[in-house]
């Protein structure tokens, strides 16, 4: 109804309301960047690994008590340079597979490629596929996140536990508050 996306536009005024903001996700290989994002996308939980090849960009949206959040989400693939979309950004996502021990070296790796491109870069550590039994040591995992001043969070993108929480924590500093809370996620 009209008004009631009037009330809505004009309650936004209050806030300062993010515009689209770009957001990276990188990882080593299989670390489940593509299942995650087309979770958020459609709900859908891709079971067969097919690795990506080319950087593909997700536009979700948000819905938060206080207004619609726009990310451009771009996956890049395990097998491709962080190149030019790393100069362009400065947020991303990084992807650990809980039950891969190895991958938490190739999230250091990617970290490090990101950083050349640009030093100020916000991180999110996602410890996805928790469902599984843990391989990776927690204390590494631990001192990387806390090395990056990164967030930690514990996901699973097939049980869905705690799997809005890296994108509540991405609205919470886009809102530069505390008490966002997400309503849905659409795409
Ligand atoms: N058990 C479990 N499996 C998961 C989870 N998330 C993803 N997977 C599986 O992990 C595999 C890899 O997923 P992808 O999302 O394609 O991996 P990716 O990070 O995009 O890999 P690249 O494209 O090579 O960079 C798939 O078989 C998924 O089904 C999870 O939370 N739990
Ligand atoms: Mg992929």
């Amino acid at each position: 109804m009209p008004e009631a996306v009037e009330i809505k536009a004009m309650s936004k005024r209050n806030y300062t309301r993010p515009s689209a903001t770009e957001i990276l996700l990188i990882g080593g290989e299989a670390t489940g960047k593509t299942a995650y994002i087309q979770r958020c996308y459609n709900g859908e939980f891709i079971e067969t690994y097919s690795p990506s090849y080319f950087e593909q960009q997700t536009d979700i949206t948000l819905r938060t008590n206080l207004g619609d959040v726009h990310l451009a989400i771009k996956d890049i693939p395990s097998r491709n340079d962080v190149g030019l979309s790393a100069s362009q950004t400065n947020a991303a996502i990084v992807f650990i597979d809980n039950n891969r021990e190895g991958s938490l070296t190739e999230a250091y790796r990617r970290v490090r490629e990101l950083l050349r491109y640009n030093r100020q870069y916000q991180f999110i550590v996602v410890n996805n596929k928790s469902d599984l039994p843990t391989a990776v040591n927690r204390n590494t995992l631990v001192s990387f996140a806390r090395s990056l001043n990164a967030p930690l969070f514990d996901v699973s993108t097939l049980t869905l536990q705690n799997f809005d929480h890296p994108l509540l924590h991405l609205a919470k500093i886009l809102y530069n508050r505390e008490d966002v809370q997400i309503t849905n996620i659409s795409a």
